[in-house]
């Protein structure tokens, strides 16, 4: 747990809000899980945190999901849109604000939107030709579909012809002040191969004004459009807002100015086109300041297949937490795959991951310690010499340095690499020093100031850890006999001179095949 924000610094945080038709699995926990450990993060730097997620609740798959399970539209959504909440509270995920955009505040916020957009002569009515995939909510040009063998581009299946009458937003007259943003801000979609991506789609696409109305008849349910009582509002337009009207766009513009712009908006890259184009556009248009960076990351794939539910391949995070737990699930994807890159799940990866670093060589380190604390110091330790051994000072001050770079970077794989890396030399310390041969030599002030030196050394990787895996964090404090409210001010070496401990059960114990 963390204190009080003290830095000064305000940290705006959001996650893509996902769709009700199905209950999240383990590409939903992903994000969110990575999003969460970077708010976890600026919070124990002192930042004052607001991390948004939530859900997206209009559409018509949304609507035939709905009726496929027999169910009222309103039902189905709370129903599934609370699968999601209560999946985050389970794995720990702590959000300051869970939108939902069937929520008034939100439905006020898309309204307002509109309106600013139509009187400055943005939106104009015109007849509307596309092809458009319902499962995906797409509409793809007839060069894609044709390329796709006459199939949806994205998941191969039939889509449909459609032709009416609808209202359009100007997102070509931005096209050039966009690729000129991008060129300009090289850092603002990242990681690089999604701004060379998206770069590279705009040279090669002229961009289409982007239809954001649809008739009542057609698809029943959203968000009413504002200029006409016959429409409801595109679901990507409405969705998007989600990231400012969460804030009160439109209703509380104290709150909303505190927080806008976002300083990192997370996603996959299913969604960079949407996230890259659309969206800074529409802030363009309303005339509000670009979020600091979007990152795009990559798949978790089974195979060479995406994870997806139209795929039927997902992993249940529910189901994986009762095999490796919580904190087991949120390491293995944090530490498996270096953000950016896609992702191969397999269950040899995860008990190989989750045996070696956290039974292994975390696990085993506290355990053991904590074992010989009381067997030859009844619990108690009281060194005489609180310095950091001359073994320990280069890795120690070089996990400093980098773990905290490297978080700041969103590289969770690496940052927890270079705590791995002081956990080995932990172990080895405790290999070369042979603690059994001193206590046989009485050798008792020796052993104390051992002991205390791996306590100090476990007592900062939980601090540093405590991002990913929070409940181990706070499991290893108790242990420690210290408070569960910490945050990076408390990483430095001997901070407490001496320790109490209260062994509790092995953090990990190791997964059987
Ligand atoms: O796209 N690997 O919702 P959605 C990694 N409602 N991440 C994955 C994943 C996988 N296999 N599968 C899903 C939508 N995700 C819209 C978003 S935002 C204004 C509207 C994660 O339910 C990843 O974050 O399809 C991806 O971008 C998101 O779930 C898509 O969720």
């Amino acid at each position: 747990m963390d204190k009080t924000p003290t830095s000064g610094i305000k940290f705006y945080i959001t996650t893509p809000i996902y769709y009700v038709n199905a209950s999240p699995h383990i590409g939903h926990a992903y994000t969110t899980i990575i999003a969460d450990a970077v708010a976890r993060f600026k919070r124990f730097k002192g930042d004052e945190v607001f991390f948004l997620t939530g859900t997206d609740e209009h559409g018509e798959k949304i609507k035939k999901a709905a009726l496929a399970a027999g169910k009222n539209t309103q039902d189905f959504v709370d129903e599934v849109s609370l699968n999601f909440s209560r999946l985050w509270e389970k794995i720990g995920v702590r959000y300051d604000y869970f939108i939902r955009t069937t929520d008034a505040s939100h439905r006020q916020a898309v309204q307002k939107a509109i309106k600013i957009l139509a009187d400055k002569g943005d939106i104009y009515k015109s007849t509307y030709h596309s092809l458009y995939c319902v499962p995906c909510e797409a509409f793809w040009t007839d060069t894609q579909v044709k390329d796709a063998g006459n199939l949806c581009p994205d998941c191969k299946r039939p889509v449909e012809t459609i032709e009416e009458e609808n209202y359009f937003f100007k997102l070509s007259q931005y096209e050039p002040w966009l690729k000129q943003y991008l060129k300009d801000n090289p850092g603002f979609v990242r990681p690089k191969i999604r701004h060379n991506e998206v770069m590279g789609f705009l040279d090669n696409n002229k961009l289409q004004d982007l239809c954001i109305s649809r008739p009542k008849t057609r698809v029943g349910w959203g968000i009413d459009f504002p200029l006409d009582n016959n429409y409801i509002v595109y679901v990507w337009f409405d969705a998007l807002l989600n990231y400012i009207s969460a804030l009160g766009f439109g209703g509380d513009e104290k709150k909303f100015k505190k927080w806008w712009p976002a300083d990192i908006q997370f996603m996959a890259k299913d969604i960079l086109r949407h996230h890259a184009i659309f969206w800074p556009i529409m802030l363009k248009a309303l005339d509000l300041p670009m979020p600091k960076a979007i990152f795009a990351h990559g798949w978790w794939k089974i195979g060479e297949e995406k994870i997806s539910k139209s795929k039927g391949n997902i992993v249940n995070p529910l189901d994986l937490i009762k095999d490796i737990g919580v904190d087991g699930m949120r390491y293995f994807l944090l530490r498996e795959v270096t953000l950016g890159l896609d992702g191969n799940y397999n269950w040899t990866a995860v008990v190989n991951r989750v045996n070696s670093d956290l039974a292994n060589d975390l696990g085993n380190l506290v355990y053991r310690t904590l074992n010989m604390a009381e067997k030859y110091e009844q619990g108690k330790v009281n060194p005489s010499h609180t310095g950091i051994p001359g073994i320990f000072k280069e890795i120690f001050e070089s996990m400093q340095t980098k773990y905290i770079a490297l978080m700041d970077d969103y590289d969770f794989s690496a940052a927890l690499e270079s705590i791995f890396a002081f956990t080995s030399v932990m172990n080895k310390y405790v290999e070369d020093t042979k603690p059994w041969n001193l206590a046989k030599e009485k050798k008792e002030e020796e052993i104390r100031n051992f002991l205390y030196a791996l306590l100090e050394g476990i007592r900062i990787i939980a601090i540093y850890l405590a991002p990913v895996i929070p409940q181990t964090a706070a499991s290893i404090m108790r242990q420690l006999g210290l408070p569960e409210t910490f945050d990076f001010r408390d990483a430095v070496w001997a901070k407490y001179k001496s320790y109490s401990i209260k062994k509790e059960a092995p953090l990990f114990p190791r997964i059987e095949t």
